[in-house]
């Protein structure tokens, strides 16, 4: 489905025309597929009529929690659905949308549904919208990111269909859970959706500000679908009090800044999108201007790695008996008082490594990030050597994390490769591989370049990866060497990362060194650096 460059118009909403004909307060808008299959049928029309490429099912609320009220299975309500929005597109080019919106349950710690339980639920009425024929998945009206990642993994495990997601902001330009535009931006770009936007609770003219913050964050393209207005209460209901007229009217300056998918929410009858297509149509698409950086986020908070950036490396037990203690004996808060300590220092972003012999380190990673995520908005980064731990990590954290790490092996990137593609991660790639880590910076760059190809094989974009050219301890390896390479990588326009406490094991006057080697890493180059933020010194270096 080509979305570039072109003009895609969206249906309107659906559940004011079935108010409209009828639905009433309590009623079960998806029980209208079996029982009033006509009406649904006869809504999705008009807005075809009225121009619509794409529809959207009758299926907001089709999930087995919401449907455990229902009298019909959620396979029959699904099914339904889709064959009505079927019969509506015949002899058409139409294509039919499997419209999903938020589960109605809070995801741990908010609520009790864990985020398995989430991403099953999803796959139940993913697999079942898959089996009847749908062209595309669109999870709309989102406000926990959480939920949306679970969303989109169960969507990439059910088909290969394009994805679409829209979330609802308020006007302070944040989703009532607190999700910001940069970070529903970088984690639905990171995992490979196919459009992504704003829709419902606000009308075109209180989403435009929201609209174009978004615009500075994603080369997708931007899906806008907003309310016919703020509500108004009438007799105790809502109404939307925009004509359809200023509604399209308002479409166009968003068709100026180059979003080019156009629907409607709350209030937006067939005559909306009628309008807003009879405007938009005679304007030329316009192109935005491409955007290239590299980023990771929680849901709240978004960072770019546009000049050197302090990755706290503390919580990792090698050496620190404290800590492997507080592993061996499962104790997550004292993990988490690291991340604290380390937040309070101004890090970043958190690397996070609970690697020890004899323990369950996918368990603890899993409860470490579940616990980190909770109190700390800082990125993580999942360090582990085992591709198992990497996956629990990545795949339960809440937000788009970096992966540490993928070497020059072959079998190691036929592991780690395919779960950063899946899950949307940055990757860094350690320069060393069978034959052990290159003596010259030329050597340590051939490696590079062969993890950067393959990354490239795997559909990861440039920006996702960083190179590591390896800080060694100085005792026994040039540190010119590392720098050199740092400089050859950083040239190349990919992003690099350093240890730098590693140049200092095992020697006096740690400190010392590694406050002159980050001077120098930086001086060549240096994207990110993974160093211990209690040192002050050594902070009021970045
Ligand atoms: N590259 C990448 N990842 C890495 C490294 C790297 N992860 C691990 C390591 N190297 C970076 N992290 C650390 C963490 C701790 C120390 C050094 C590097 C360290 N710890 C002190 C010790 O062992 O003596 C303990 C200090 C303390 O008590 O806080 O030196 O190169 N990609």
């Amino acid at each position: 489905m080509e979305l570039f460059n072109k003009f895609t118009f969206l249906d309107g909403g659906f559940g004011t025309m079935l108010v409209a004909k009828g639905l009433k307060a309590g009623e079960l808008p998806e029980e209208y597929n079996i029982e009033k299959p006509e009406i649904v049928q006869s809504i999705h029309k008009a807005y075809i009529d009225a121009g619509s490429d794409i529809i959207l099912t009758n299926t907001f609320g089709a999930n087995k929690k919401k449907m455990s009220r229902s009298k019909y299975p959620l396979s029959e309500l699904i099914k339904n659905a889709v064959l009505n929005a079927k019969k509506a597109t015949e002899g058409t080019n139409v294509k039919i949308a499997l419209d999903l919106g938020p589960i109605g349950e809070l995801i741990e710690p908010m609520g009790m549904m864990t985020f398995e339980e989430a991403v099953d639920v999803f796959k139940e009425s993913i697999s079942i919208g898959v089996e009847n024929g749908v062209d595309l998945i669109y999870f709309e009206t989102m406000s926990d990111l959480y939920e949306l990642k679970a969303a989109i993994i169960a969507a990439k495990e059910c088909c290969d269909k394009p994805i679409f997601s829209t979330m609802t902001f308020e006007q302070s330009m944040r989703t009532f859970m607190g999700c910001s535009i940069p970070s529903m931006a970088v984690l639905l770009e990171g995992m490979g959706v196919s459009a992504l936007g704003i829709n419902c609770s606000l009308g075109p003219k209180e989403m435009l500000p929201i609209v174009k913050e978004l615009i500075n964050y994603t080369n997708l393209p931007i899906i806008v679908k907003p309310n016919a207005g703020l509500p108004e209460m009438v007799d105790g209901k809502a109404t939307y009090s925009i004509t359809p007229e200023e509604f399209s009217d308002l479409m166009i300056e968003y068709a100026k800044l180059g979003i080019n998918i156009f629907g409607g929410c709350c209030g937006t009858s067939p005559d909306y999108i009628r309008k807003t297509k009879e405007k938009i149509s005679s304007l030329s698409p316009v192109l935005r201007e491409k955007k290239s950086f590299t980023a990771v986020c929680s849901p709240s908070n978004t960072v770019i790695i546009d000049k050197t950036i302090p990755v706290g490396e503390k919580i990792n037990p090698t050496g620190k008996e404290d800590l492997q203690k507080a592993i061996m004996e499962e104790d997550i808060d004292s993990i988490v008082d690291l991340g604290y300590d380390q937040m309070d220092c101004d890090a970043k972003i958190l690397d996070v490594n609970v690697g020890l012999y004899g323990i369950d380190e996918a368990y603890i990673m899993e409860e470490a990030v579940k616990a980190l995520q909770t109190a700390i908005n800082l990125p993580l980064q999942i360090d582990s050597s085992d591709p198992k731990v990497i996956e629990a990590g990545i795949r339960i954290y809440n937000g788009k994390p970096i992966i540490n790490s993928v070497n020059g092996k072959k079998e190691n990137l036929d592991k780690i490769l395919p779960l950063a593609k899946k899950y949307g991660a940055c990757v860094i790639g350690l320069t060393m591989d069978e034959n052990g880590i290159p003596e010259k910076a030329e050597g340590r760059v051939k490696i590079a370049e062969k993890i950067i190809e393959e990354c490239k094989s795997h559909g990861i974009a440039k920006e996702n990866i960083i190179i590591d050219c390896l800080a060694l301890c100085k005792a026994v390896s040039s540190e010119q060497e590392t720098l050199k390479a740092v400089n050859m990588i950083s040239k190349m326009g990919y992003k690099t990362i350093l240890g730098i406490s590693n140049v200092s094991f095992g020697l006096p006057n740690r400190s010392e060194i590694n406050h002159d080697f980050l001077k120098k890493a930086i001086e060549h180059g240096l994207s990110m650096a993974i160093i211990n933020p209690e040192d002050d010194e050594l902070m009021g270096i970045f």
